[in-house]
């Protein structure tokens, strides 16, 4: 069996390309012989959600995309990311698909694997753990998911421009997770192989702690050009590129 691991598409309506190299990967995954492969979307598939009820073209396209691939009987699970964490019951219903909880752990082929968006290890930025401590709070939710359509678009694209500003000030290093943070969750938890997202800085990390080495995998975002994935077919995870 296959594990394909993906994240960080940011689909949109202003990246048709984008919106292309998922459907030519779905395409791909279809046309695939048996065995089928399980996909796990680690967050951040799309570039906003206000909720199940806002009716986006795109949103419904991938949607409909994303049933046609359960249905072919492609297991898929979706963590959710800090950009799309409001996909909700109704999305999981009308598609198949699974929504893992952060983090989730299991273990596979003799390894014990923690998956993550990612954005909870980037403690140095406060601002950013502070926005996300509310806005993953069930009430705010509930009382954000209650605001008319329009309103919710407002309050969106003034976060944005908000989290734009505030991110042209801080350093690469703030926006990078904490290397601490992320050893002494591997050491809590006996990882071997953590997969996460949300930095865009895919890439092979080997983590040495009491003579245990264990890995950091790290998805890349998608664009035209490029796409990291990993792929576990054999003993260890690997990052591919999905375009060469
Ligand atoms: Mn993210």
């Amino acid at each position: 069996m296959t594990k394909l691991f993906i994240s960080d598409l940011h689909l949109h309506h202003t990246r048709p390309e984008v919106t292309g190299v998922f459907q030519e990967f779905i395409d791909e995954l279809l046309a695939l012989s048996t065995p089928n492969p399980e996909l796990y979307i680690l967050g951040d598939l799309f570039e906003f959600w206000i909720g199940d009820d806002y009716e986006d073209p795109l949103h419904s396209e991938i949607t409909d995309q994303l049933k046609n691939l359960v249905q072919a009987g492609i297991k898929t699970y979706l963590m959710h990311g800090n950009r799309d964490f409001l996909i909700g019951e109704n999305f999981l219903s009308k598609t198949g698909i699974e929504l893992l909880q952060e983090p989730t752990i299991f273990s596979y082929k003799n390894k014990r694997v923690m998956l993550s968006h990612g954005d909870q290890f980037c403690i140095d930025d406060v601002e950013y753990q502070a926005y996300r401590k509310i806005v993953r709070n069930r009430e705010w939710q509930r009382s954000f998911l209650n605001f008319p359509i329009n309103k919710r678009l407002e309050i969106l694209n003034e976060a944005r421009d908000a989290s734009i500003q505030s991110q042209q000030m801080k350093s690469n290093d703030i926006m990078d997770v904490n290397e601490s943070e992320v050893a002494a969750v591997i050491q809590k938890n006996n990882i071997d192989i953590l997969i996460h997202g949300h930095t865009h800085r895919p890439y092979s990390h080997t983590i040495d702690i009491d003579s245990k080495k264990s890995v950091r995998l790290v998805l890349g975002d998608w664009s035209a050009s490029a796409a990291k994935i990993i792929e576990w077919v054999n003993a260890e995870p690997k990052l591919i590129d999905l375009i060469n």
